[in-house]
């Protein structure tokens, strides 16, 4: 019995990540009796969060049930991604918005926490100098795109954008059209243009705005946060 709940509870154990995702999806399609195993691989796996867990922990919370909410809020109160910060900002209402999928605030609360990350002159500002970025901390950077990575089942984040951006050879009007941020010559159009669902092509969020040239995102891009 292949789809036997033993059977799926190894495959959501075994070495291939693609046997892990698909096993999440067949246990939540059992409802009621597929749970309880995912509940139990989440605990175990709970100081080791990567894609797997993250799919587990977002399929757990989509089920609404009132045993899975508890279970989370005891277990994992602030989430399934560590929020770890190194100028003590704190990331629990980002989390937050991404797991209930509220793309668009998440979007635009991630602006704002980069803000924050630079200082007083740029909450103010509401804009990011390069240079700003160039001095992020990268424990901070790693937090906000592991929550988007964790939260769009690894279809968004800022570490997504830059494997398209590196793989279109850095060119970036190659970037934009393949993240959906420009269609020929036009640009997307802020907000209504931009899809605040999982239905975009890879990479399309979190967005930064490119009114001021490119400096700010190439800053992003290669921050050391990526590559440590
Ligand atoms: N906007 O077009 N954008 C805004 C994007 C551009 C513009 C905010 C992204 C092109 C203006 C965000 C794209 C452009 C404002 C984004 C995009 C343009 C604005 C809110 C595709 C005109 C009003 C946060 C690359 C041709 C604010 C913020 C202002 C806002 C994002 C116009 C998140 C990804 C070149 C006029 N656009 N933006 O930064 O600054 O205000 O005047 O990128």
């Amino acid at each position: 019995l292949p789809n036997s709940l033993a059977a799926l509870q190894l495959k959501l154990r075994s070495d291939s990540e693609k046997n892990q995702l698909n096993a999440i999806d067949a246990l939540n399609a059992l409802g009621e009796d597929g749970l309880p195993v995912l509940m139990e691989f989440l605990l175990e796996r709970r100081d080791t969060p990567g894609r797997t867990e993250a799919k587990v922990y977002q399929t757990l919370f989509n089920t609404q049930a009132t045993k899975v909410l508890d279970f989370l809020q005891q277990h994992f109160p602030t989430g399934i991604v560590p929020l770890k910060s190194e100028r003590n900002i704190d990331y629990t209402e980002l989390q937050k918005l991404l797991v209930e999928q509220k793309f668009q605030a998440a979007d635009k609360l991630t602006i704002e926490k980069l803000c924050e990350l630079a200082g007083e002159s740029a909450v103010l500002r509401k804009w990011l100098y390069f240079t700003e970025v160039e001095n992020f901390p990268i424990s901070d950077l790693q937090t906000i795109d592991a929550l988007w990575l964790a939260h769009s089942d690894y279809q968004y984040g800022f570490s997504v954008q830059r494997q398209i951006w590196l793989s279109v050879g850095k060119k970036w009007d190659k970037l934009w059209d393949k993240i959906g941020w420009k269609s020929g010559y036009n640009w997307t159009r802020y907000p209504d243009g931009f899809t605040w669902s999982l239905a975009a092509p890879k990479g399309h969020l979190p967005l930064s705005n490119q009114l001021r040239g490119v400096r700010v995102i190439a800053a992003l891009f290669a921050h050391p946060a990526w590559t440590k």
